[in-house]
């Protein structure tokens, strides 16, 4: 067996099965064709030596909103001195602060302002990105957000996959009138970005400050009939039984879930609905309501992690930050917080069949950590020991330069 490429003189944190320690990988038409002990691997074309090193799954950052304009420090600011994030987005800041900022701003501004937030998840490994709309709120400027988000991923080494969620919050000119904006949704938006095929999955902000459980209900339905998955922002600021209504619905996952309670957490593990916990909000937010994660594990609830990338709640770029938060806020152990941006993250994107784990079969994404073991990724703060990122085969340096014709 001749393959394209063998890395070896690597110990494999695969995330699925055991890790094999001084082991090799070996790549053949930008999948991996085999992985096992160094001594037992085939020749191939092209040789990488790994030093010793440790390689585990490229990471996915499985929640973000990385594709907006403008900054909200100004909202950060009022925060600190005591106004609430309800508080913020009932005086029309908050999202719609966003939505006015991305709205105003060409396609070319937009990934002037995103791509250098997404160049610094790449350095540190991520080969898979969720990028969520939801700041442009009209059809137009939904569409213009989904097309730079496809962009990204034509001009960076990252697989990005996009999700429409439209129903973040209630445009102003639908004020008072939220269900007719969610019909407009489901009968115009949604059909509209579906046919162009810019959206992947549909989400929905279930909260008192976004949309009702029935809301939600409707945009998963007229989702569901459009061939489309589901997943939910649910129980982030308030139980709102969303995360048992996108299980209902057989969802990808239920993200936030700090206010998740029993019957949430029995719906998605009936329904193998992953929990994507978001550490980064809810450090920003100085949130005091820590998700239930032992009750998630002992039911075997799968837990990703992301770094939820957005400007009002979490302004984080850093997803081995949002490892070390989840340790650290809400003691995952540091293995399942590397599960969370690999293996389980892979599943809340409906891609665990391509990616997520090292697998035979699997696209071979891959990052190389000069780390002396895995635990290493979720316990340093502000390091980042990425020293070589493998996209379908194809390694890179992690640091990409930015495109300058876009
Ligand atoms: N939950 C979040 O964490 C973000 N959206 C959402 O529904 C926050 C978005 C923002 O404040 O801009
Ligand atoms: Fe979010």
């Amino acid at each position: 067996m001749d393959c394209d490429a063998l890395f070896t003189n690597v110990h494999l944190a695969c995330m699925a099965g055991p890790d094999i320690v001084d082991g090799a990988i070996a790549v053949r038409a930008g999948r991996i064709a085999w992985l096992g002990p160094r001594a037992q691997a085939p020749a191939a074309t092209v040789v990488h030596d790994g030093g010793g090193r440790w390689l585990t799954p490229g990471l996915i950052d499985c929640h973000t909103h990385i594709v907006y304009a403008g900054s909200r420090a100004d909202e950060f600011e009022a925060r600190l001195n005591g106004a609430s994030y309800e508080d913020i987005a009932r005086a029309g800041g908050g999202i719609m602060a966003t939505v006015r900022a991305t709205r105003s701003a060409s396609a070319h501004e937009l990934l002037r302002q995103s791509l250098p937030r997404v160049a610094a998840l790449l350095a540190e490994g991520v080969t898979t990105l969720e990028i969520k709309s939801g700041y442009g709120l009209d059809l137009a400027s939904e569409i213009k957000l989904l097309g730079a988000a496809r962009r990204v991923g034509q001009l960076m080494p990252v697989e990005v996959v996009t999700t429409f969620l439209g129903a973040h919050a209630l445009p102003p000119e639908f004020a008072g009138r939220a269900d007719d904006y969610i019909d407009m949704l489901c009968r115009d938006m949604l059909p509209a970005v579906a046919q162009a095929g810019l959206a992947d999955a549909v989400d929905a902000f279930c909260e008192r400050i976004g949309f009702s459980a029935a809301q939600a209900e409707r945009v998963f339905a007229a989702a569901r009939a459009l061939g489309l998955p589901v997943k939910l922002h649910a129980e982030q600021l308030s139980d709102q039984g969303g995360a048992a209504l996108v299980a209902r619905f057989k969802g990808l996952s239920a993200d936030h879930l700090e206010h998740l309670g029993a019957a949430g957490i029995a719906a998605m593990a009936a329904a193998g609905t992953v929990a994507v916990l978001l550490p980064g909000a809810y450090y920003f937010l100085r949130d005091t309501q820590p998700p239930p994660v032992a009750a998630l594990r002992q039911v075997g609830v799968p837990m990703a992690l992301a770094t939820d990338c957005n400007p009002g709640t979490s302004p984080l770029t850093s997803i081995l930050l949002a490892m070390n938060m989840a340790c650290t806020l809400w003691r995952l152990t540091p293995r399942e917080a590397l599960a969370g941006c690999t293996v389980h993250a892979a599943r809340a994107l409906g891609r665990h069949a391509t990616t997520g784990s090292l697998e035979v079969g699997k696209r071979a994404d891959f990052a190389l950590w000069d780390i002396a073991r895995p635990a290493d990724l979720a316990y340093a703060m502000g390091l980042n020991p990425c020293r070589m990122v493998v996209n379908a085969g194809v390694p890179r340096e992690p640091v990409v330069s930015l495109p300058d014709q876009y």
